[in-house]
């Protein structure tokens, strides 16, 4: 796999055509939804060169906005770039999408048996429409250990524990095994890999059985190469840390 940063994507005319996938993501410390399908890609071994888009806020006119709607009208990441062959090609935007297209060509991205693989799109779809109030107060940030603030936020906002209930309460019949999810790494691990972070950066409270699941998920090898890069970024963005002063912090 081989990585490259962009800025100003939006005006480069020398994009490198010479790898099938490309995908695009953003900042490792700050980005769940990158987190996503990369980690579900790198697990599984699929090739694809990342492409950062760093972020510099998302005003219509900020340089992440300009790329990103460069490639697709959604302006988000992550976007999966496929080029396909004699010039034709799809440009991918939701996590969801990328998923169901990378399982059309790759084995291993559902579980085989056919009630698991139902019960897997659920666990992606309910991670993808809800958690609105566990992302909305305790936004991924890698590299932070913020557990005054997560105990002030259990505090002030029931619908916070309210979504870690339902966090135990979805995962719950899938954490006796030794393994992942559905046994083998799948995307259902994928789509709550990036959820373990928060957990752990606002110190929330969990089960033994979660705790183990945590651990298990954070130490695979692609959530492990995610961190590390999480962790070297040091770009600390004022817009994206409701709690901490950038003076005090990494930069
Ligand atoms: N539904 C999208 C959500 C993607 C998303 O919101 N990504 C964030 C970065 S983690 C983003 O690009 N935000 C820019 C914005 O909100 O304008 C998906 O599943 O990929």
């Amino acid at each position: 796999m081989t990585k490259a940063t962009i800025h100003e994507l939006a005006f480069a005319t020398d994009i490198d055509h010479t790898v099938a996938m490309k995908l695009y993501i953003g900042n490792k410390n700050y980005s769940s939804w990158s987190m996503r399908p990369w980690v579900l890609m790198r697990q599984l071994g699929i090739d694809f060169e990342e492409v950062m888009i760093r972020f510099d806020g998302f005003e219509p006119d900020s340089a992440f906005k300009i790329a990103t709607r460069a490639l697709h009208p959604a302006a988000t990441v992550p976007i999966l770039e496929d080029e396909g062959l004699e010039d034709e090609g799809v440009v991918i935007a939701d996590t969801l999408a990328i998923t169901e297209y990378l399982a059309e060509r790759h084995d291993g991205i559902w579980p085989q048996d056919h009630f698991d693989r139902a019960e897997a799109r659920v666990l992606c779809a309910t991670m993808h429409a809800g958690f609105s109030a566990l992302r909305a107060c305790c936004p991924m940030n890698i590299e932070a250990d913020l557990p005054k603030v997560g105990a002030r936020l259990l505090a002030d906002h029931p619908a916070l524990v309210a979504e870690l209930d339902l966090l135990e309460d979805l995962l719950a019949p899938y954490l006796d095994g030794e393994g992942f999810l559905f046994g083998g790494y799948s995307a259902a691990d994928a789509f709550y890999a990036p959820v373990m972070t928060p957990l752990k950066t606002y110190h929330l409270p969990m089960s033994s059985r979660l705790a183990t699941y945590q651990s298990r998920v954070l130490a695979a090898e692609a959530t492990k190469t995610w961190i590390a890069d999480a962790l070297e970024e040091r770009d600390f963005l004022p817009f994206e840390e409701p709690y901490r002063d950038g003076s005090k912090s990494n930069k």
